[in-house]
């Protein structure tokens, strides 16, 4: 983050001295003034070192959530109440695969490798979202997912679709489209349990009590505690803050759950009349810290579950590779005769 001297003096210098590294004025200023003018960078384009560094980061971590996302849902494939159920279910997680293949390839386009960034994820330096380290307990869990965690991943992505680097904004035109089919099905499942037996809505109201608050913490630290946003809203990668998506999201769900019949567990939970906004409580930013550095309740389950999916894969790529070699091979000779 670019922390003034007087702020942070140590942090200021090295951020200062990183993007000075490949400075040149003409190019910089080229690069300032196609963002300020909402122009694509593109990735033969020059870019400021920190600014591909940070879309690594942040691109890589949201592939990384989409593949990773793919785990609480896929417990309940062999569970899913009906064939019509289970088919809409695997379709979905089928979408969340396919967005981490885009994500992975836009993150490509900056120069750096699928494997590395997989490395990452698996030995734990690499950051994936909170939300995915929480179990689904019943069926309406999954529910809750599509109606909450695809809600709350659309509010994010469609604000991201204006991001300055284009493939990744590109990404996210596709991906929200996808996503909204994602929330609208969860919303319907959602309905049908809401408006079941006292024992199905007992269930929903379940689901609701425990994924409304980590789906909160999807946004981030809040606006003052989130040393990324600064610097990463004037290059114009992220263009809404965590805490205005935050509340855009509040103020999207809270009718939805109401036509649902459902209580949002926040007794704090109120329409302020003069802002027209939702007013809610203090998120437990203590849990969200915990579940974001490996101590969540699902976190080393779901990382070795990748690592074994990576291990266990390892014959596919092989072969993959080795026919890839063969048709070259066969190719070449081809040529040469
Ligand atoms: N979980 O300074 P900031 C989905 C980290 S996709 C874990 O505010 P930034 C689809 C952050 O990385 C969901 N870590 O950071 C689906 C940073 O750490 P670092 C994923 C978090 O980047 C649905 C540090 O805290 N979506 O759900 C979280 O400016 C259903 C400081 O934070 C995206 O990734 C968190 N919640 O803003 C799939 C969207 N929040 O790297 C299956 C793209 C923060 O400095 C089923 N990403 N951190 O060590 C973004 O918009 C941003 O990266 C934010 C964080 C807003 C997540």
């Amino acid at each position: 983050m670019a922390y003034t001297i007087a702020e942070k003096p140590e942090e200021a210098r090295a951020f200062a001295a990183e993007t000075a590294k490949d400075e040149d004025p003409a190019k910089r200023t080229a690069f300032d003034e196609k963002v300020a003018a909402e122009g694509k960078i593109e990735p033969r384009d020059w870019m400021p070192e920190k600014y591909r560094k940070t879309l690594v980061r942040q691109i890589s971590q949201h592939a990384h959530s989409e593949y990773v996302g793919m785990l609480p849902e896929g417990n309940w494939v062999t569970r899913a109440p009906s064939l019509r159920r289970k088919a809409i279910l695997l379709s979905k997680i089928q979408d969340e695969a396919g967005h981490s293949l885009y994500l992975y390839s836009a993150a490509e386009t900056l120069g750096v490798s699928r494997d590395a960034m997989l490395e990452a994820l698996h030995d734990g330096r690499a950051k994936y979202s909170s939300i995915f380290n929480y179990p689904t307990l019943t069926w309406a869990d999954v529910a809750a997912i599509g109606w909450l965690v695809d809600g709350a991943a659309i509010v994010n992505q469609v604000s991201l679709q204006r991001c300055s680097y284009g493939p990744y904004s590109r990404a996210m035109v596709r991906i929200c489209k996808e996503e909204s089919f994602h929330q609208r099905q969860g919303y319907e499942a959602m309905m049908a349990l809401a408006q079941g037996t006292p024992e199905q809505k007992k269930m929903a109201q379940e689901a609701l009590n425990r994924w409304w608050w980590p789906s909160l913490m999807m946004f981030g630290p809040s606006d003052k505690d989130s040393p990324n946003s600064e610097q990463s809203m004037a290059w114009r990668i992220k263009r809404d803050s965590n805490d205005d998506l935050r509340q855009r999201f509040v103020d999207m769900t809270i009718p939805q759950a109401d036509y649902l019949g459902l209580t949002v567990p926040d007794p704090e939970l109120k329409l302020n009349a003069e802002t027209g906004h939702y007013d809610f409580g203090e998120i437990d930013w203590d849990e969200f810290w915990q579940v974001v550095n490996g101590n969540g309740i699902c976190n080393r389950e779901r990382l070795q579950n990748r690592r074994d999916a990576w291990d266990k894969g390892a014959w596919v790529r092989e072969a993959a590779m080795a026919h890839a070699d063969k048709k070259a091979a066969r190719k070449l000779a081809a040529a040469a005769e």
